[in-house]
């Protein structure tokens, strides 16, 4: 994290292709980001004030972020049982509205979120690496969800074929290997707030998606612990993880039109599924053995 402000002009920056847009990627500080974020990520990075309670969660691309927004805001604004107006507010409205992404949302003319909205607590959510936050960031909690190379590959791959034109999984592959992709290189974002909750545990929460999805309980649980909001009461932890279910959440009509790409499969080991061992095992020479040289083992490849 830095208050320093980049004196680089976004022209100066290298720029990278991305699926079939030239130039859709710019190297910031070791960092691709989409081109057109460069001016908001900058302006976040220099003028955001922090208050105190905010929450950040964040994420790479692809790795359960859509799960955790529903996660956290579920446990920060708990419905009471005695507010009949006071309903779930997923019902009505996709993950991603609820909490705000940053880097997307903060300066776009269409923007309906109020991020200077003075309640708190603020919950957020960024993809920008943990170097390129705002240095005011650093009182905050931080929750940040990884996933596994392969499988987050495969899902990026999925995504994006969904919302742009298509390109060959060789491509995909890599794309993704090169680093030269939305937010990459993953091992090194990953890298940053692995070694950040390593240094500042109660600041920064480190969670697995394969975590989440073969303990859902104890993580949502570890979650809660971590925001000051423990789930005490019987079965909320479970009505927490039903009302923020891939069957639930994709089934809904609000998640219908528009969000569909945002849930499919939600499966551990999918990549297995796509890529040949030979691909699997490109993924972990350039991605994987990175991440395992700081401890970090994700179970999608074993
Ligand atoms: P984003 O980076 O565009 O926000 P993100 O939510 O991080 O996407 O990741 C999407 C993945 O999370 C998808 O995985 P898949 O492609 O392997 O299926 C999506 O299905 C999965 N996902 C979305 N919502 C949920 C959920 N409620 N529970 C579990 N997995 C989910």
């Amino acid at each position: 994290m830095s208050s320093k402000s980049s004196n680089e002009s976004n022209s100066d920056l290298p720029k990278s292709p991305f699926w079939e847009e030239p130039d859709a990627l710019a190297l910031r500080e070791g960092f691709w980001l989409p081109t057109c974020l460069l001016d908001s990520a900058a302006s976040f990075r220099q003028n955001f004030q922090a208050r105190e309670g905010d929450v950040v969660l964040a994420s790479p691309i692809k790795t359960g972020t859509t799960w955790l927004m529903a996660i956290a805001h579920s446990l920060l604004h708990k419905p009471k049982s005695n507010d009949a107006n006071n309903a779930d507010a997923l019902a009505s409205n996709n993950p991603h509205s609820l909490v705000p992404t940053v880097e997307f949302e903060l300066w776009s003319p269409t923007t309906t979120v109020n991020i200077f909205d003075p309640t708190s607590p603020r919950l957020l959510h960024t993809h920008l690496p943990f170097s390129l936050l705002p240095a005011s960031l650093s009182a905050s909690k931080i929750v940040y969800i990884a996933r596994g190379p392969e499988d987050t590959l495969i899902s990026m791959w999925h995504y994006f074929n969904a919302v742009a034109a298509p390109v060959p999984l060789e491509k995909a592959v890599e794309c993704f290997c090169s680093g030269a992709h939305p937010f990459g290189p993953f091992d090194r974002h990953v890298a940053e707030y692995w070694l950040e909750t390593r240094r500042r545990p109660e600041k920064v929460l480190f969670v697995k998606y394969e975590d989440m999805k073969r303990e859902p309980g104890r993580e949502v649980s570890r979650i809660a612990e971590f925001l000051g909001r423990p789930v005490a009461a019987e079965g909320e932890v479970e009505e927490i993880l039903w009302r923020c279910s891939l069957e639930r959440l994709k089934n809904l009509e609000v998640n219908a039109a528009g969000h569909a790409a945002y849930f499919r499969k939600g499966e551990v080991r999918d990549g297995k599924n796509y890529l040949t061992p030979e691909m699997g095992d490109r993924i972990h020479r350039s991605v994987g053995v990175k991440l395992e040289a700081l401890g970090l083992f994700f179970s999608d490849r074993r």
